[in-house]
């Protein structure tokens, strides 16, 4: 149980059910369950505060994905119904947004102790910016791989509003020497063998304007389980490094050496990311920016769509911020490919919609989408496999049979 004082104003729904102590609800309270497109798919849909009925993965600490279908809502996720995703069971479940400090400490000349207020008197900056599980997709993988078995709803488009890391650092004053900047949140393990989650990125990329301290998504509060009050924002970089309830940043004069980063959340280091199924990598580096991808959100595999008639195919694509120059679709599995119409640009580092016609002959169809940055690069026709099931990003293909 949470006391009254401990916890969040929040207002409406939220407010009121952490007030009742309802933060983790059993997942076997859950009254509907689906089922993933792969063995062992059957999920629970759970509800927590601030959150529509999501596809529960975990209890402790709580996991969730979100449906696919509701990608088709819009090209921004909407807060209810973005992903969640923890490592450690110790999440905190109250937060006093008055006492809330976020240290800036360090390799500094001046460390600070920074409030909500603090910080929401530095200019602000917004973008709009996909964020993405490393292991998204993951229980699509063959031969499968150990870890969260998700299908792809572990990713989510927010516009983000905060400040940028580079002029809390500018406060501090970095000094010279400085090789890397870490950062910690408030939650922590359950267990004092567990290492904390903490994660570091080089000092250049910390300072880069656009890494950001996020305390608005999609023009509201955080919700509680996305990091509220604030959460690190690292544009086109995978989720991982996206740090919630931060609290902690250290600007170091060496590698971060934690765990989360010299033995977890790393990538084959090759051009591809991968190895031969089953073979280990020779060497490794820290999992960095996101491949390209895309996606066809206004059908569902195993659809039935009717034939012979006028239809809109409707989706979106992104990648690690070089933004996308072009998506193409094929009706036949991909023997023959035709440019899909890019919808509005909110950035190089936002989904971006695409649309197109088509009109589909009696029978089963094999739909693909497949999409190009402005960087050059494109998905592969096969998946490509790595240990840890990272990085998927291989051209998806959508079953629908048109009658
Ligand atoms: N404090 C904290 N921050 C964290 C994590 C965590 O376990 N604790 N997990 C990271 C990982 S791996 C991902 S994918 C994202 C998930 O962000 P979300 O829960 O807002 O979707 O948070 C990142 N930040
Ligand atoms: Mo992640």
């Amino acid at each position: 149980m949470i006391s009254r004082r401990n916890v969040l104003k929040l207002g409406g729904s939220t407010a009121a059910a952490l007030a009742s102590g309802m933060i983790l609800p059993p997942l076997a309270h859950a009254e509907e369950t689906v089922t993933l497109p792969f063995a062992n798919g059957e999920r629970p849909l759970v509800t927590y505060p601030g959150k529509r009925p999501l596809i529960g993965l975990t209890e402790r600490p709580p996991q969730l994905e979100t449906p696919f279908q509701i990608f088709n809502e819009g090209i921004i996720t909407p807060n209810d119904a973005f992903f969640v995703r923890y490592h450690l069971s110790d999440i905190p479940l109250g937060i006093d947004p008055q006492t809330y400090r976020v240290e800036v400490k360090g390799l500094v000349r001046t460390p600070l102790s920074l409030s909500l207020d603090d910080l929401k008197a530095f200019e602000p900056i917004e973008m709009v910016a996909a964020h993405q599980c490393s292991g998204n997709s993951r229980g699509f993988v063959e031969p499968r791989v150990a870890g969260g078995q998700l299908a792809n709803g572990a990713m989510g488009n927010a516009r983000w509003k905060g400040v940028p890391l580079k002029a809390v650092l500018d406060k501090a004053g970095v000094q010279p020497g400085a090789v890397q900047v870490s950062f910690g949140g408030l939650d922590g393990p359950a267990a004092p063998d567990t290492p904390d989650f903490v994660k570091a990125l080089d000092i250049d990329h910390a300072r880069d304007g656009e890494v950001m301290l996020a305390y608005a998504m999609n023009g509201e509060d955080l919700p509680w389980l996305n990091g509220f009050p604030v959460r690190l924002v690292v544009p086109g970089w995978y989720g991982t490094y996206w740090l919630k309830h931060l609290n902690e940043i250290t600007v170091l004069d060496k590698v971060f050496e934690g765990f989360w980063m010299k033995s977890a959340y790393r990538i084959p280091d090759n051009a591809c990311a991968c190895t031969e199924p089953g073979k280990a990598p020779d060497k490794t580096v820290p999992i960095n920016r996101f491949n390209v991808r895309s996606f066809i959100t206004s059908v569902l595999d195993g659809q039935k769509v009717p034939a012979g008639a006028p239809m809109k195919l409707r989706g979106f694509a992104f990648d690690g911020g070089s933004g996308i120059r072009q998506v193409s679709i094929s009706t036949d599995d991909g023997a023959t490919w035709l440019p899909a119409r890019l919808g509005e640009d909110l950035g190089n580092y936002s989904f971006r919609e695409w649309t197109t016609d088509i009109r589909l002959e009696p029978g089963a169809h094999v739909l693909k989408v497949r999409a190009t940055g402005n960087d050059g690069k494109t998905q592969p026709d096969k998946p490509l496999w790595n240990p840890a099931g990272y990085m998927r990003n291989c051209v998806e293909a959508t079953k629908v049979t048109a009658a």
